[in-house]
């Protein structure tokens, strides 16, 4: 990003839409206690470099917070941070763990809300592809820098009267990595501030690093107050009415209003690491992908890197953390939700997970499925929307086996709740949020500068009917394909209502920070910068006629990975379909599992299925992406088209 200072010039110029300001004295103490004569609470003010106190100025002139509090990452401040959630009543302490805490959220406010996050172009063409006449786009929502500063206008002056903000200076990625990010993040929640120190690096570490190199991406985020001045819940201010979330690409710049949860807030996960991440990453030539990044050791003691694409709440934390079935087998984890990914100087893929912390979906989490998760939770976490036990524990749909007898369960809306209540304790899209150095199978290289090497890449989703357990892509353009069609059941991550199949393509759908047409080109355009992994396609949710599932999953997936690291080896070990390579007879290792496997079943393409799916990726691909897809990617379509009509 070496065009940011230049940038950051133009904003405090031009405004990007804060209003333009002057630049303060410093006062007679030669300390800046003061942000435009807003007093600051905490922190030292004069620790900031021009370029975040330009940009926290102008935030200050905008939302007119009452004090400004500079994080320093430090435990002393958590503390504080802590305390101060404590008085609001937005957590409460869950005295049987060691510093863990639950925040109850604003029913309201329970998951990210992609109809209301928006990218912000000169050209609505270089957002989203433009659709078909009189199809609706799905590939993200597009915002006019005149229509963005109006937003921004009509929500921010003066939305942090009476209130702290909060200077949170982060870096996405090891301090100071190559491959590494930072960004500011000012905000006006503390339950913001305490997760972003766990999701990131977070503190003075990131500011002394910014004294090196002034590049940062700007992230402003409010909770914001109602319309009509009425706040629901004290505990829990936000406006869901209003809520949106900006992205400007071309400035680096994140503007979040109204909410309080996960990606809507935490700034440096989903709109940071992925959608403004994207961004960059097309103009510096790298990924940033929605990939867990796993480290896998085979019985020889060969290790291997894969990562993989699936939707949200369709199985990478649990993938990232898998504890084998198949004996001799080691996974270790290296990140849960997101991998940068770039060539080195060798042509060799390596990844970085940006993040320094997990934010996992709790419901079904448990010894049975992911005893590493469970291992990793019960300290130093933030849990939200969870339910709790009358015994100052957590508890959500799953964890039936470890409740102990007689306790009480109160549900994640604070009311009574038992069995027999008819409605989950824990909300779908509760979360844990916990920091992954504490997670048992950490991999040693998990903050190693360098990132790891990838052999593998996989795609997948939900997909309860007619996509077999695992499939080959035969070449690097096929794979891209496939992670163009990808589709996926709805889940409660977001606020789709119902089961319906959705089209998530390479899982980013609601993560693109630019047009995916070019997405696409950027993906096929890898294979001459350096050695492309193999891509391959998994699906653990395929149901029987019975409507139960077809693979038991979890620990069992690695007998899939132990068949894709005999790919990355080049072993035989497949055979064609239409769709692409397969085990071949008796290839995947079934030895010894509980459940009996209907492999014939498990691996069928029924033609009648295949034949729809083509036709709806077909129609996708023209109705919504239309001449920005790449031509090589309609002929992929074709091919299978083709393969298909023959089965
Ligand atoms: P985000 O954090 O939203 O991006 O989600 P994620 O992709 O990390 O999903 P996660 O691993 O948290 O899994 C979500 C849900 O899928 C949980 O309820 C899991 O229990 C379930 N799940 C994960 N892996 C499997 C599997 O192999 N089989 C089955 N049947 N369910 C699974
Ligand atoms: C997802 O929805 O993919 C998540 C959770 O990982 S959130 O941080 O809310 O985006
Ligand atoms: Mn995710």
């Amino acid at each position: 990003m070496p065009e940011l200072i230049e940038q950051s010039k133009i904003i405090s110029a031009n405004g990007c839409g804060l209003p333009q300001l002057h630049k303060q004295r410093q006062d007679n103490c030669g300390l800046y206690s003061h942000i435009r004569g807003i007093p600051t609470s905490y922190g030292d003010a004069s620790s900031l470099t021009a370029g975040v106190r330009s940009f926290v100025e102008e935030a200050v002139a905008l939302c007119q917070p009452d004090q400004v509090h500079i994080c320093d990452g430090s435990e002393q401040e958590n503390k504080m941070l802590i305390k101060s959630l404590l008085e609001s009543g937005t957590i409460v302490p869950l005295p049987k763990y060691d510093n863990c805490w639950l925040a109850r959220t604003n029913p309201g406010d329970v998951a990210r809300v992609e109809s209301k996050t928006f990218i912000c172009t000169e050209e609505r063409s270089e957002t989203i592809p433009t659709p078909k006449d009189g199809v609706k786009g799905t590939l993200g929502n597009w915002i006019s820098p005149v229509d963005m500063e109006a937003a921004i206008q009509a929500r921010f002056p003066g939305c942090m009267k009476g209130r702290t903000m909060y200077v949170v200076p982060f870096s996405m990625g090891p301090v100071g990595s190559p491959l590494s990010k930072i960004g500011i993040e000012v905000t006006d929640s503390a339950y913001v501030v305490a997760s972003m120190r766990i999701m990131t690096r977070m503190g003075a570490a990131v500011l002394q690093q910014l004294a090196k190199k002034e590049e940062f991406v700007r992230a402003l985020h409010c909770v914001g107050t109602p319309a009509n001045g009425v706040v629901e819940m004290p505990s829990w201010p936000c406006d869901p009415e209003r809520t949106i979330i900006l992205h400007k690409p071309a400035e680096n710049l994140i503007v979040s209003y109204g909410s309080g949860y996960g990606g809507n807030s935490l700034l440096g996960k989903k709109c940071f690491a992925l959608r403004i991440g994207s961004t960059i990453a097309k103009r510096e030539g790298w990924l940033a992908e929605h990939m867990l990044i796993l480290g896998i050791t085979n019985p020889k003691g060969v290790k291997k890197y894969i990562t993989a694409a699936f939707p949200s709440a369709c199985g990478k934390t649990n993938l990232a953390m898998l504890n084998p079935s198949l004996a001799n087998y080691k996974v270790e984890c290296v990140g849960d939700d997101i991998a940068w990914m770039k060539f080195d100087s060798q042509g060799v893929l390596r990844a970085i997970n940006p993040e320094n912390g997990f934010f996992g979906v709790a419901p079904g989490t448990s010894v049975e499925t992911n005893p590493i998760a469970m291992s990793t939770v019960f300290k130093d976490t933030i849990f939200t929307n969870v339910a709790s036990t009358s015994d100052g524990g957590v508890y959500w749909e799953g964890m039936e086996s470890s409740l102990a007898p007689n306790v009480q369960i109160t549900d994640w809306l604070g009311k009574p709740w038992s069995k027999e209540s008819g409605k989950p304790a824990a909300h779908p899209n509760s979360r844990f949020c916990t920091p992954a150095a504490q997670c048992p199978i950490i991999d040693s290289a998990w903050e190693d500068p360098a990132g790891v090497p990838i052999s593998a890449m996989l795609f997948g989703g939900r997909r309860p009917a007619g996509v077999p357990l695992i499939y080959q892509a035969r070449d690097w353009t096929h794979g891209v394909f496939i992670g163009a069609a990808m589709r996926s059941e709805a889940t409660a991550a977001a606020e789709h209502k119902g089961k319906v199949i959705m089209h998530d393509p390479f899982a980013m759908r609601p993560f693109f920070g630019y047009n995916f047409g070019h997405y696409v080109a950027h993906w096929l355009s890898m294979e001459k910068r350096g050695q492309v992994p193999k891509i391959f396609h998994v699906n653990w949710f395929r149901k029987s006629d019975e409507g139960k599932f077809m693979w038991p999953g979890y620990g069992e997936n690695s007998r899939v990975l132990e068949w894709i690291l005999r790919r990355v080896s080049e072993e035989p070990c497949y055979e064609n379909s239409a769709i692409g390579l397969i085990p071949a007879d008796g290839e995947l290792n079934v030895a010894g599992m509980k459940e009996k496997i209907d492999m014939k079943q498990l691996f069928s393409l029924p033609k009648d299925f295949w034949t729809q799916e083509v036709k709806d990726i077909r129609t996708y691909f023209e109705s919504q992406v239309g001449a920005d897809l790449p031509a090589s990617i309609y002929a992929e379509l074709e091919k299978l088209e083709k393969r298909v009509a023959d089965l």
